[in-house]
């Protein structure tokens, strides 16, 4: 199914003018609400393959229908979101679900889309059939170089498909650790990790990026051989200039303070990419936005003020990208909500009063250095998200829009009741 900008013009129509106010109302108080709609026109945020259909848990899994079972419908279903909301230009595929068969065919059908490549994502945590040898007991920090080797060759053949496809990037997320104390050396896992990686790394094209993706538990539950940003930091140190850190909002234990981690990232310049998702008690890949707005709002500040320092360019800098997994709701809807939080955290964090905040620091004035930055969370700057994506193309409200035009209804039809996304 396809949503052509026409469908979407008429469903703006009733609401154009209620906005417009709405809009003018914001600029007459902000004078940056310009500057502010300009940059969220290029922020562009990243859809993961394996979140287009129904994720489930170990207890069962409640598929809603219609989703999208090739890698060409997957690549569809994100066209149709970034019709929407003119945010979401790019995928980021995971191998082996999503092996593309002819990359060229694959690559000009997302072109013609709008639709490009982002980090590609390698998997060594579950077997495959066929497969030599098993990653019951880790991939790259396994005790047996033979296991190890054929880790090394899926992440090298992962860079392959990317540069076929226009890629410039590889995330590896690797569930190496151990389940029980006296399993592992935690010295040779280290080690052992690190040694695979260098050859990943030394297989990357020039202008390619490689990301370390780091995760306290799950689905081993004693150690994880890259458990935290020190350990990702450390590889990411080790490995060159082309390696850095990614951080999952839930690969964290609660409380973490991941908005002082995001700020030593940037300052060390080791911060490659960004998985948005919420949670209330570990990696629950909760809708973006959904359980804690306000620490989203204090990352994306820190991402700001961070950024701005090091003279770097908010859309394209780093890798941008959700991975969220969806129980109950609509995939597509959820990912609409996901996006909209994120311009939402984003555009607050620009109407930081930057100035007046540094002033407040310099003077040791906490009350008032609270009261600029909850000043910016409190704002609703629902307008602006609105305006950018109106003056792209893209709709005003995109679940209602997406409602209006019963695009689920159209995908049931076309796919089935029955259509399962590959992946988890
Ligand atoms: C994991 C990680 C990682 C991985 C994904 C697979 O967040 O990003 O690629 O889930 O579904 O928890
Ligand atoms: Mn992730
Ligand atoms: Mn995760």
């Amino acid at each position: 199914m396809r949503l052509t900008t026409t469908d979407i013009l008429e469903c703006n129509e009733d609401q154009l003018k209620q906005h417009g106010r709405a809009f003018d109302f914001f600029s007459s108080l902000h004078l940056n609400a310009e500057a502010i709609v300009e940059k969220i026109m290029l922020f562009q945020v990243a859809i993961p393959s394996w979140a287009l259909g129904n994720g489930g848990t170990r207890f069962g899994r409640f598929p809603g229908g219609g989703e999208p079972s090739r890698l060409e419908q997957k690549i569809e279903d994100i066209a149709l979101l970034n019709t929407l909301n003119r945010s979401s230009n790019a995928i980021s595929l995971h191998i082996p679900w999503d092996i593309p068969e002819r990359p060229d065919e694959i690559k000009s059908f997302a072109a013609e889309l709008g639709i490009r490549f982002d980090a590609m994502n390698s998997n060594t945590f579950q077997d495959q059939p066929g497969q030599e040898f098993s990653y019951k007991y880790g991939s790259l920090q396994h005790t047996d170089k033979a296991v190890r080797n054929q880790a090394i060759e899926h992440n090298i053949e992962v860079i392959r498909y990317g540069q076929e496809l226009g890629s410039d990037s590889i995330t590896v997320w690797l569930s190496d650790g151990s389940c029980f104390p006296g399993q592992l050396n935690f010295r040779k896992a280290f080690s052992n990790v690190l040694s695979g990686l260098k050859e990943i790394y030394s297989a990357l094209p020039p202008d390619w990026k490689m990301f370390v993706e780091y995760k306290p538990y799950e689905p081993n539950f004693y150690s994880t051989t890259v458990g935290d940003w020190g350990q990702s930091f450390l590889y990411a140190n080790k490995l060159g200039p082309k390696a850095y850190t990614l951080v999952d909002l839930g690969h964290h234990l609660p409380n973490t303070n991941i908005e002082q981690i995001v700020s030593l990232l940037l300052m060390e310049r080791k911060l490659g990419g960004f998985h948005f998702n919420d949670s209330k008690y570990g990696d629950d890949d909760l809708t973006v936005g959904s359980i804690k707005p306000y620490q989203l709002f204090l990352i994306f500040n820190e991402l700001v003020e961070g950024m701005d320092a090091q003279k770097m360019d908010h859309a394209k800098d780093l890798a941008w990208m959700i991975d969220a997994s969806h129980n109950v709701k609509d995939p597509l809807e959820d990912l609409l909500q996901s996006v909209e939080a994120i311009l939402i955290s984003y555009a607050q964090a620009l109407l930081v009063d930057r100035r007046s905040l540094d002033e407040a620091q310099q003077e040791n004035d906490v009350v008032r250095s609270q009261e600029i930055l909850q000043s910016a969370f409190r704002t609703d700057v629902r307008p602006l998200i609105a305006e950018a994506s109106l003056r792209a193309g893209g709709a005003l409200k995109p679940i209602d829009v997406f409602r209006k035009l019963k695009v689920r209804e159209q995908l049931i039809k076309e796919r089935g009741r029955v259509s399962v996304a590959s992946g988890l």
